[in-house]
């Protein structure tokens, strides 16, 4: 690995994640090559073409095959692209493969601005991470492809509707950076007064006040890279549900996976039978079930997460007593996740 944290220089910004070393390594690889084989070749091309100019009394003797040059000349620039591949193959993976224990920022695009959900379920229009922590981007679009790009990081990954893409990496200090759109994806436009399409940040950092144009070219972020405290005390900021996160660092789902729960007790036709109001429908309210004891066919059942499990696809299992049989089964067509995430919601419900 190489030294990460370089400042700017005239060719490139300043380094900022643990990519950046390798990333100019072979930037500037390519760049000296192509220095030494363009002076080499337009040198040679101008020294013969002054020493074999035509001049009176010199006759010109043709030239024929050259075997070896010819080889040499295919097989040598061979080599070096495929060291090349092998390099930028290397860096590909380093970027796609993140860490088990990377912190996930969801990263929403549309025209033109960034939003960023956190794992604590707060969202902001700035990235911030918490310096030397690997963070993944699980990047998606609302509109057209964008592209995020962040220089200082050397981080750029398409943001394609109807897919999600992933790029992580480790910032080496604290510093900041802009966040660009590398993908045109729409001309100007404004709000009725030229505003923004999102609440600008009061930051001093931030060099993008209110009142500007928009269109792709205006499509900025900022990346903040800061201290554990200070990104413990962004994430309040932006409504941190949950504690634990900020000391922990671990992500909290929970509040999360209830919101996707809550959907899929709309979206799946639960609702149809179920309340959350305490009042029963056709079947039992799921309020303050959570813990419960409760009287079934078959006894009394506490309400935890297998109960719920059962009851979702196998509802003939245990009948709530005062309920008719007449759940469906919804196996087959509610995944394991939908399945937690329900559990989520009902459990929020206490
Ligand atoms: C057609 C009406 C109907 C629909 C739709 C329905 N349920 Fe039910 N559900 C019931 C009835 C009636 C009961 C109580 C009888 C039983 O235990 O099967 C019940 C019981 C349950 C229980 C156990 C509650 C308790 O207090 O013990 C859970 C959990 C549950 N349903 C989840 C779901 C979920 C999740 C969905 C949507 C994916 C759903 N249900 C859709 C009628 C329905
Ligand atoms: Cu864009």
């Amino acid at each position: 690995m190489n030294e990460s944290n370089a400042p700017a220089t005239y060719q490139l910004p300043e380094q900022m994640s643990t990519v950046s070393g390798d990333i100019d390594w072979l930037y500037y690889f390519i760049y000296w090559t192509s220095v030494v084989l363009f002076v080499a070749i337009v040198g040679a091309m101008i020294y013969w073409a002054i020493k074999y100019r035509e001049r009176p009394g010199h006759k010109p003797t043709p030239t024929g095959h050259n075997m070896p040059l010819e080889i040499a000349w295919t097989v040598a620039p061979i080599f070096i692209l495929v060291f090349l591949f092998h390099k930028g193959f290397q860096g590909y993976m380093d970027l796609a493969v993140a860490p088990a224990n990377s912190i996930e920022i969801r990263v929403n695009a549309k025209q033109w601005s960034w939003e960023f959900v956190y794992p604590n379920g707060g969202s902001s229009p700035e990235l911030h991470v918490p310096e030397g922590k690997p963070v993944k981007l699980v990047l998606t679009s609302a509109d057209v492809l964008h592209s995020f790009f962040v220089p200082a990081l050397r981080v750029k990954r398409d943001v394609v509707p109807g897919m999600f893409t992933t790029v992580w990496f480790q910032t080496t200090h604290v510093g900041h950076d802009d966040i660009a759109c590398a993908e045109y994806c729409g001309g100007r436009s404004t709000g009725a007064n030229g505003e923004l399409p999102y609440e600008p940040s009061d930051d001093p950092r931030n060099p993008y006040p209110a009142g500007q144009a928009t269109g792709h070219w205006a499509m900025h972020g900022m990346m903040f890279s800061e201290t554990e405290e200070d990104y413990a005390k962004f994430l309040k900021s932006i409504g941190d549900k949950c504690d634990q996160f900020a000391t922990t660092g671990k992500p909290c789902p929970a509040d999360i996976a209830a919101e996707q729960g809550q959907k899929i007790y709309s979206n799946k036709g639960c609702l149809a039978c179920h309340t959350t109001t305490g009042v029963p429908g056709v079947g039992p309210s799921w309020k303050g079930i959570w813990g419960k004891e409760e009287a079934t066919n078959v006894g009394k059942v506490k309400i935890d997460e297998n109960y719920i499990r059962e009851s979702i696809l196998d509802p003939q299992a245990k009948i709530v007593t005062g309920f008719g049989p007449v759940m469906p089964t919804f196996r087959g067509q509610i995944s394991d996740q939908e399945l937690n995430e329900v559990i989520a919601y009902i459990e929020s419900l206490k």
